[in-house]
């Protein structure tokens, strides 16, 4: 099956993570990525957090899969001279070093569109150009806390809280991807090249676009309906934290389900869907809920929608999450369990469509990954295992026309 980016050549100049999911995505659909690092150590996150001795780590193997690796040191003339070739032969250049570094290097936007006018210069940094944080170097968390995320994540009574999800890192890697191809049809249209860059400020913010919906909410009519801390709490002039509250129109909750005094994930998530509300209290076994006044409508129910949650877990108390979830799957209400990584590790239907995949790595036998969340009817993407450290050097050194004797010199001076 021939992939849709097949033809298109990426230098993936990234390291740790918000610049590898770029670039993996870009890879599962068939561009070439060759991932440049430094010989001898290479991207930092092959050595972090290692679970086997001297073997790359999964934090560096579930993000750079589908990729070559060639090892260069850029800081030295030879290495500058094999990165001018590989740049006239590109189309992309992604990168996420801190801000300057690639400057600092000798390759500023103008140095690489005077190699290759074709050629689309990406970039992650932390915060925009320009921003007065310009100069910040950045890692998932401190993006999360510029962003809005934190401030608005976590209980009312609690500090501002990071969530798990790389809103930061990933997030602004797939943001970067849609930029990238955006730069590529345009390139199409005008035939040259463009810089692209992404925040991770502005993608977390981006993805917290319902917290500013709420500030403006908040500031013309002081209160937030859907907030736990409606009607009986108080509200000060800032988004609070609202828990587990749903953050649209629908009110929901994490609810506790048979086995929560020794299972920290038996739970399930419960949404109040509107129209669902005559389903509900026929599966509670409250069906004089339906007509009653101080129930009957979503503002109505509000003020005791903390007792109605309680209700609920009572009727969960002997039922699993499995079991809960099956039942209530029937009077169509949106809610899923709690699921543990080791569950999703172990899903069969994720299994099947590809979202957890084992791939073969030649140093670690094999490991699971995120396979592509996108689905397309015309290409199953392929996970391979990630490269080792300059696995495909020679092999792409002989490709840009290097000999034998050429790339023994390169091994001499340093350079690879
Ligand atoms: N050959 C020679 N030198 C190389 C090289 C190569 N192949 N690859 C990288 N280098 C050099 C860089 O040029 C830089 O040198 P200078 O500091 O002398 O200019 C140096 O290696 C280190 O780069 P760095 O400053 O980017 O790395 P760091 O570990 O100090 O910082 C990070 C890491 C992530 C904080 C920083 O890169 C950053 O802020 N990036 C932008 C935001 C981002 O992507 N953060 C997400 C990271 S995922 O959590």
């Amino acid at each position: 099956m021939s992939k849709p980016l097949e033809g298109i050549k990426i230098i993936d100049f990234t390291h740790v993570q918000a610049g590898p999911a770029c670039t993996q995505l870009l890879a599962w659909f068939g561009a070439d990525v060759i991932k440049v690092e430094r010989p001898g150590s290479g991207d930092v996150t092959r050595t972090q957090l290692r679970d086997i001795p001297d073997a790359d780590a999964l934090y560096f193997t579930m993000l750079n899969s589908n990729k070559r690796s060639l090892t260069l040191d850029t800081k030295t003339q030879e290495g500058k001279e094999v990165l001018e070739k590989l740049v006239r032969e590109s189309d992309v250049l992604v990168e996420n070093f801190a801000p300057g570094a690639l400057d600092r290097m000798g390759f500023t936007w103008e140095r690489l569109n005077e190699l290759n006018p074709k050629l689309i210069v990406a970039s992650v940094k932390g915060f925009s150009d320009g921003h007065h944080y310009e100069d910040l170097k950045v890692y998932e968390n401190v993006a999360q806390c510029a962003g809005g995320a934190a401030s608005t994540t976590g209980f009312w009574d609690g500090p501002p809280t990071v969530s798990a999800a790389a809103l930061g890192d990933s997030n602004t890697g797939m943001h970067l991807a849609i930029g990238i191809l955006t730069a590529l049809i345009g390139r199409g249209q005008t035939g040259r090249g463009q810089k692209v860059a992404v925040s991770m400020q502005d993608s977390v913010i981006n993805l917290c676009r319902v917290k500013l919906r709420d500030q403006q909410r908040l500031d013309r009519v002081g209160y937030l309906e859907e907030y736990p801390q409606y009607p009986h709490g108080e509200f000060s002039d800032v988004v609070p934290r609202g828990g587990n509250a749903g953050g649209g129109g629908q009110p929901g909750w994490v609810l506790k389900c048979k086995g929560w005094e020794n299972d920290p994930n038996a739970y399930i998530y419960f949404t109040i869907q509107g129209h669902a509300w005559e389903p509900i209290c026929r599966a509670l076994g409250k069906p004089e809920w339906i007509s009653d006044p101080n129930y009957a409508t979503a503002q109505a129910r509000q003020p005791h929608i903390f007792d109605i949650f309680k209700t609920i877990e009572e009727w969960l108390a002997d039922k699993t999450k499995y079991e809960a979830v099956d039942i209530l799957r029937k009077f169509d209400i949106p809610c899923a369990p709690v699921l543990s990584m080791k569950e999703i590790a172990d899903d069969p239907s994720l299994r099947a469509s590809g979202t957890i995949v084992e791939v073969p790595h030649k140093e670690r036998g094999s490991y699971l990954t995120v396979g592509s969340p996108i689905k397309f009817s015309g290409l199953k993407p392929e996970i391979t295992g990630s490269p080792l450290l300059g696995e495909h050097t020679e092999e792409i050194l002989a490709e840009l026309g290097y000999s034998k004797d050429q790339i023994g010199k390169l091994h001499s001076a340093k350079a690879i």
